[in-house]
């Protein structure tokens, strides 16, 4: 059973894993329409990745005798600068993620929730990865700068990455 503080808690990181889908198909979006076809479909799978972690949060509140809280969201960007200023938000908002993720660890350890904290344990092994997943991209893009063929070869190659990603038995990356 999770009491109302921890239900309170994970209901606001079911929100906080809604607002990241909906952030990465707006980038998904705005590749697509760019015709960056790899990153396109690298942010869909991120999308996608991030929906599933909301739905695995909706579901643990509802088995251990809670509600979950489907909420209004913010509306996220839908333009940016470069691919590079999309990539560098794409961090800020996973480290923000990890934050979110750590706070609610200390919440459950406070609780005395040793179930909740349990089942938290995988998002705090997701978030490592993902930062690291969106640190290499970057250093990726600060390698091509502004070389087109660069550019487009990290199209082509980020794709590869959310194939693997996907398919990675952690259930994909970022
Ligand atoms: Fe939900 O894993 Fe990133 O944000």
């Amino acid at each position: 059973m999770v009491s109302n503080i921890i239900q309170e808690a994970l209901n606001k990181q079911i929100r906080i894993e809604a607002e990241s889908s909906q952030i990465y198909l707006a980038m998904a979006c705005w590749a697509e329409v760019k015709g960056l076809e790899g990153i396109a479909t690298f942010m869909y799978t991120q999308s996608q990745e991030e929906r599933d972690h909301m739905l695995k949060l909706i579901k643990f509140v509802n088995e251990r005798g809670g509600h979950a809280k489907i909420s209004q969201l913010d509306e996220p960007e839908i333009e940016f600068e470069t691919i590079k200023s999309m990539f560098e938000l794409l961090l800020k908002h996973e480290i923000f993620v990890s934050t979110s993720i750590n706070e609610l660890v200390d919440i459950t350890l406070k609780e005395k929730d040793y179930a909740t904290h349990n089942f938290l344990q995988w998002y705090v092994s997701e978030q490592i990865e993902e930062e690291a997943v969106a640190r290499t991209i970057l250093d990726k893009i600060n390698m091509i700068g502004d070389d087109k063929g660069g550019l487009y070869l990290f199209d082509r190659d980020i794709q590869q990455l959310s194939v693997v990603s996907a398919a990675s038995p952690q259930g994909g990356a970022v």
